[in-house]
């Protein structure tokens, strides 16, 4: 079968089973490879260490599959509904998780039925494919094969289609028809998404401090968050949007044909107060195959803290008391910073219940044996005359 009679059954194809966007090109060495490495050396990755750790894969697609020839880089549109008003008790989450599948088993399902297609037109070809994990500089790719410009914000902009798409790719080891690389920007003066940036985790543009950007500290960052960090993070608790939803390239993007997209109510926004009430069995039971699973109920239950401590109420108090109560030392040192919040920004506060938050923190004083909680406990409450006991350790 000739290069552009395959392509074109390929493209068909993945059109036919889902995906929006589809473009082909060679497997060669990514021009931005060497910017990647300095983008490694300057720490952007921050715990990301699963970048580091295979960084030389990332010069050759035959680092994912020897003998690649060609990538067909495919886009999923994931636009449905738009984010709501955010409130007290609640947490955004991004947009690509508002559904209750894991994007990348929705991927994956159709990239191996184009698998099985591709070994239907030609029985000894070689075929992988790969969504997010490989190392592979997806948007680089995706750009070679003309499927948009890599934009200010770092992120794939399809002209004139936006920037609502998930990347994946098939790799072949034999050739296609490729297509011209997108060698144009879009963004022209426009610095929107880089002054919207709630961390300002950009260094310039088209470069990301990836360490700071509130999509890594809620998914991929297991620690404590940086204490500078927490307010800025405002009402996030799984990735955020701030960047693409200033985009002007993305106010009229197609809505996605993908059902499992759609937000289930739980998840547009999340309610957060419930989430301290479940242990880990009836958080696995909720959340285990959508992608709120990724940081765990550790993580979630960490974010949410420091969601509800940017948004004091006083109905936030009892979740955070069981918080600060909780087995695992991540959610009581957030649940304890979040308290403290509460103290400092809540007007009004009925005087029973600053008592009952005041008597917690000062017992924990007493009782927490966790290095890193008992420094959330440290410094003063903002009450001039407040005596706060340290236990001696
Ligand atoms: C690690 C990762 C992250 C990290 C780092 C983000 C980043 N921009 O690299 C974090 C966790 C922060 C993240 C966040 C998000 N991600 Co992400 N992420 C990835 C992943 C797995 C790898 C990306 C990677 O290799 N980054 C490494 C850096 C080096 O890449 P880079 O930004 O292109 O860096 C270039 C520039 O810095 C440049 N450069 C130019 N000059 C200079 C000069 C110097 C001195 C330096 C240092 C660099 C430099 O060169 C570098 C190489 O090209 C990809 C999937 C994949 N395999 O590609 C998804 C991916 C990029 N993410 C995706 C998405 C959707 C998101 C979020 C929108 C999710 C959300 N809503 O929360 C946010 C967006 C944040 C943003 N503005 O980028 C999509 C993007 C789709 C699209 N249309 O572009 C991808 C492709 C996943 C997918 N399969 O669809 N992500
Ligand atoms: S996803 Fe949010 S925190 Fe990350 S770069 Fe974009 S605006 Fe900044
Ligand atoms: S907001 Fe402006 S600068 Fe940023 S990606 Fe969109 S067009 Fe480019």
């Amino acid at each position: 079968m000739k290069p552009a009679e395959l392509t074109q059954s390929l493209k068909q194809e993945a059109k036919r089973i889902g995906f929006q966007l589809m473009g082909a090109c060679p497997a060669v060495t990514p021009t931005g490879y060497s910017d990647f490495l300095k983008w490694l050396e300057a720490g952007y990755a921050g715990e990301m260490q699963y970048l580091q750790e295979r960084h030389s894969a990332y010069e050759h697609p035959d680092g994912v599959m020897p003998g690649v020839k060609s990538l067909l880089m495919l886009g999923m549109s994931y636009r449905t509904a738009d984010h709501c008003a955010s409130q007290p008790g609640y947490g955004r989450v991004a947009r690509y998780a508002w559904g209750e599948a894991d994007y990348h088993d929705l991927i994956h399902k159709r990239l191996k039925q184009m698998k099985r297609y591709a070994a239907e037109l030609l029985p000894d070809v070689n075929v992988r494919g790969v969504v997010d994990t490989a190392p592979l500089l997806e948007r680089e790719f995706a750009q070679l094969a003309g499927l948009g410009w890599r934009a200010k914000n770092t992120l794939l902009i399809n002209k004139p289609d936006g920037s609502f798409y998930l990347l994946a790719a098939l790799l072949l080891d034999v050739e296609l028809e490729y297509d011209q690389p997108f060698e144009a920007s879009h963004c022209g003066t426009c610095t929107a998404c880089l002054d919207a940036c709630p961390t300002n985790a950009f260094v310039g543009p088209n470069v990301l401090d990836g360490s700071k950007c509130i999509s890594y500290l809620t998914i991929e960052h297991r620690s404590p968050i940086p204490v500078e960090l927490r307010s800025q993070m405002q009402d996030w608790i799984l990735g955020c949007d701030v960047c693409q939803d200033v985009c002007p390239w993305n106010q009229r993007t197609p809505e996605s044909p993908h059902a499992e997209f759609v937000p289930i109510d739980a998840s547009h926004p999340l309610e957060l107060r419930g989430l301290f009430e479940l242990d880990d069995d009836q958080f696995r039971q909720r959340f285990r195959k959508t992608p709120l699973w990724r940081p765990k109920r550790r993580g979630i239950l960490r974010n949410a803290a420091i969601a509800m401590g940017n948004q004091p109420a006083e109905e936030n108090i009892d979740a955070l008391l069981l918080g600060t109560n909780d087995e695992e030392p991540l959610i009581r040192g957030a649940a304890i910073w979040a308290l403290r919040q509460h103290l400092k920004g809540l007007d009004g506060i009925a005087p029973e219940i600053e008592q009952r938050v005041r008597d917690r923190l000062r017992q924990l004083t007493q009782t927490e044996a966790d290095l890193q909680v008992q420094a959330e406990l440290d410094g003063d409450w903002d009450q001039p005359n407040e005596q706060v006991l340290r236990p001696e350790v």
